[in-house]
């Protein structure tokens, strides 16, 4: 099956985070490639990565990145797919300027912006999972399946 997601983050020292958004895809069976690529140092190059993956078929993209995060921006101007934003925590504003980068985009160009750092990774795999069950049923039921379990867990909780 081809490539439906691209997680693409700033630098290598993001991946220690941004692969929980790999985990959480590969949970699900979802097709998906990473890569480094920074819209500040590799600007070329990422322009190159986002057209090629849209020749290929990626139904989402997925970007992650910390400090002044143009990332995601950067990929959503180039491409209609959806892109889910990652804010990551790169420096002594804890993630909160990555936030910022990433949530305050201008109107016209959206980033859906997930939360800080290891739970936004994961919720922007699961985002990524809910746009492709729209039109993917096993997708759905598997997505649908991972919410019972969450369910069940919390109401199976046993306190000491
Ligand atoms: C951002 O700068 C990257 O996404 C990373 O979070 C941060 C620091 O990058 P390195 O200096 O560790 O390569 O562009």
């Amino acid at each position: 099956m081809s490539i439906q997601v691209a997680i693409v983050m700033g630098s290598a020292s993001d991946w220690d985070v941004m692969s929980h958004c790999a985990k959480t895809l590969n949970d699900f069976g979802i097709e998906h490639e990473a890569k480094v690529l920074s819209a500040h140092r590799t600007p070329k190059e990422l322009e190159a990565f986002i057209s090629q993956s849209e020749k290929d078929g990626v139904q989402v993209f997925i970007a992650g990145a910390g400090l002044a995060a143009a990332l995601p921006g950067v990929v959503a101007a180039q491409t209609t797919i959806p892109v889910v934003g990652v804010p990551l925590i790169a420096g002594s504003l804890d993630g909160m300027d990555a936030l910022m980068a990433i949530v305050q985009m201008p109107p016209g160009i959206p980033v859906g912006t997930v939360a800080i750092g290891k739970p936004g990774a994961i919720n922007a795999a699961l985002y990524a999972i809910a746009i492709l069950a729209l039109n993917d049923d096993s997708i759905a039921e598997q997505l649908s399946g991972y919410r019972k379990t969450q369910a069940n867990k919390v109401l199976s909780a046993k306190l000491d």
